[in-house]
């Protein structure tokens, strides 16, 4: 990896992370309404297989949505002032947190109910092989998702018509506060897909670095072949499910065991080791990212509410 390379992958997760902190910030000031899911914990996810992508590349996701927002590039002022409901918002202000959407970037949104974006990603695979273009779809969702009849109903016209996606479960152990292991009759998801025929495997997601090499292999042979593949990418989340969820149901030192594996300063330590950065570079990055969290609360705070007459505009096409 170029450093120039590896040194924006660090970027990238610290934007996410101070992102949902400083978010997080707003919300209990009751400056963001509505429901509100931090990716604090899994960025190492979101970012490596952006990494991968291609601007004409389509990606779907749950409704833990911000941090693929911001991995693909949209605009955090703009993403910041859509958790404000505000005017100026990606959305104009209608989406919120669960429901970002950015067509410029082929993101084609977060979705509120569990599993709905599998489908719509696998009609977008199936519009991409139609047309005979060589695009893949990445469709992001949670260990939840997996016990909803649309996600087999999806892997299987996924296989049947071979259509070039690559279904990614975000497995952080938990769909709010029920452990897979009380939702899933296998204890490997991975085997999940086995039923449909579709390549699969597991990858550390607290590791940027090994998420990088398994997007690469993975969009390479999805792309190549217009099959579907599986991926579990093993994660956790830090903090509660939403922002009302009290945590009452897992043990601080689970927690504390997790964050020994932060994606965010095991690379730190990687570039450190390799001489790739120095504290003061990483110092540096801190204090840029800093900035632009803190100019995107600025630009929320100075952007109108939406009319009330914008409640009609955009509904239907
Ligand atoms: C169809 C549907 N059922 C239930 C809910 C309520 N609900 C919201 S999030 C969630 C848990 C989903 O967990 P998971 O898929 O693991 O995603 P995570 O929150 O861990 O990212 C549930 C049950 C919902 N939004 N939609
Ligand atoms: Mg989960």
């Amino acid at each position: 990896m170029e450093r120039s390379e590896a040194i924006r992958l660090y970027r990238e997760m610290c934007l996410i992370r101070r992102f949902e902190e400083r978010a997080s910030d707003r919300y209990q000031d009751g400056k963001i309404g509505g429901y509100f899911h931090t990716y604090i914990g899994q960025e190492a996810i979101a970012v490596g297989i952006a990494a991968i992508l291609t601007p004409e590349d389509y990606v779907i996701d749950s409704y833990r949505d911000h941090g693929h927002c911001l991995a693909l590039g949209s605009d955090p002022n703009l993403v910041m002032a859509e958790l404000h409901g505000k005017k100026r918002g990606l959305c104009q202000g209608k989406g919120g947190s669960m429901h970002l959407f950015d067509k410029e970037r082929r993101f084609l949104g977060g979705t509120g109910i569990v599993g709905a974006g599998i489908p719509i990603g696998t009609g977008a695979a199936f519009a991409i092989k139609y047309r005979g273009g060589s695009q893949v779809c990445v469709n992001f969702f949670g260990d939840g998702a997996l016990n909803e009849g649309a996600f087999h109903e999806s892997l299987n016209l996924a296989s049947l018509w071979s259509l070039p996606i690559i279904f990614v479960c975000e497995n952080n152990h938990y769909g709010m506060s029920t452990p897979v292991s009380k939702s899933s009759s296998l204890e490997s998801l991975v085997e999940r897909a086995a039923g449909y025929g579709i390549e699969r495997e597991a990858m550390n997601g607290m590791d940027v670095r090994a998420v990088l090499s398994t997007a690469r292999r993975v969009v390479d042979y999805v792309r190549q072949n217009s099959r579907p593949y599986f991926i579990e990418a093993i994660t956790y989340r830090y903090l509660g499910h939403g922002a009302q969820d009290p945590n009452r149901y897992r043990t601080r030192q689970e927690i504390e065991e997790w964050r020994l594996r932060d994606p965010i300063q095991g690379y730190a330590a990687y570039l450190l080791g390799q001489k790739l950065a120095t504290e003061s570079d990483l110092e540096t990055i801190h204090a840029e990212v800093n900035e632009v969290v803190e100019g995107s609360i600025r630009f929320s705070e100075e952007s109108p509410e939406p009319e009330p007459d914008a409640l009609y505009e955009h509904v239907y096409v």
